[in-house]
């Protein structure tokens, strides 16, 4: 029987952390490597994977990267096979690569709904479709979708990601209960309200929105990359072999409190 610090260790596994060049995806690939997995990260630009590179070996880690965009089936599927070939069977994907676009949804256009809704829903069923054979063949895998708060929560301008997060909810149910039996679990990270690029336009000391988080966060910040790591390896290592469907909100409270009462 393993002891508890062998349930969270992921020596000999190969992590794939989709749009990992910085941000959330970076910094939970960073963890996983200091759990002992091997990192493959794509992005979909050269550039970003050229700096990604640099960035994981000045963390001191051996990063594999590949040019690829995750809503291209044809090009997910040709990485994948190059990834198996070249560094090994993926047995953990991250689908972390999303954007989101802050239009009210009467100014929205359909090609711009449609964009969203590609990269972050559609993309993660085609990664998962690429890589669950392998997992099945191998009798073990370890899905990991990055919803959000708008998995739960609607707010203002982002219908297009939360209808996106919302179906990445229950994509990852139904993934869990699909693949269960061949010892695959799918686990969702929802972040919070989380200091990155994505968020940095609501963070700006004049923007109502900074106050506004403070105030509905029980931990009264803005939760940090860190904040990610342990439970990614958490959800990417044998300690959750027995929890699958499951949305693991790492939100310093916010779908449990009210907010903070204005003085
Ligand atoms: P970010 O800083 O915008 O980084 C997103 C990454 O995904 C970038 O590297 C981006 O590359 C890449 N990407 C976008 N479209 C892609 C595509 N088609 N193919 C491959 N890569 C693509 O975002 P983040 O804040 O780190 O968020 C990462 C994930 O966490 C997203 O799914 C986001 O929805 C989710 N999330 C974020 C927060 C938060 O508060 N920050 C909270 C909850 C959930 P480019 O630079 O080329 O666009
Ligand atoms: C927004 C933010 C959020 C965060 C995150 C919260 O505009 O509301 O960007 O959507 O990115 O998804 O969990």
């Amino acid at each position: 029987m393993n002891n508890i610090s062998d349930k969270f260790s992921l020596k000999g596994k190969v992590a794939l952390v989709t749009g990992a060049s910085y941000g959330i995806g970076f910094a939970i690939a960073e963890a996983l490597a200091e759990a002992g997995a091997t990192i493959v990260f794509n992005d979909i630009k050269q550039e970003l994977i050229d700096e990604g590179l640099k960035a994981y070996k000045a963390a001191g880690i051996t990063a594999h990267g590949y040019l690829c965009d995750v809503t291209n089936e044809p090009q997910v599927q040709e990485m994948v096979t190059k990834i198996e070939k070249e560094v090994g069977v993926v047995d953990i994907l991250v689908n972390n690569a999303g954007i989101i676009k802050r239009i009210p949804m009467h100014e929205m256009s359909a090609a711009e709904f449609r964009q969203v809704i590609d990269i972050d829903l559609n993309a993660p069923f085609i990664m998962a479709k690429a890589v669950i054979p392998a997992m099945m063949k191998k009798g073990a895998g370890k899905i990991i979708n990055i919803c959000s708060m708008m998995s739960e929560l609607g707010r203002e301008t982002v219908s297009a990601y939360a209808a996106a997060k919302g179906g990445l909810k229950m994509l990852t149910r139904n993934i869990a209960s699909e693949y269960g039996e061949y010892n695959i679990q799918c686990n969702g990270i929802g972040p919070g309200y989380i200091e990155t690029p994505q968020t940095a336009p609501l963070r700006t000391p004049e923007h109502p929105f900074n106050k506004f988080i403070i105030a509905k966060t029980p931990a009264a910040r803005w939760g940090r990359t860190d904040d990610l790591k342990g439970p990614a390896v958490f959800l990417a290592s044998e300690a959750s072999n027995f929890v699958n469907g499951h949305v693991l909100y790492v939100d310093g409270g916010i779908l449990a409190y009210i907010g903070k009462q204005p003085k």
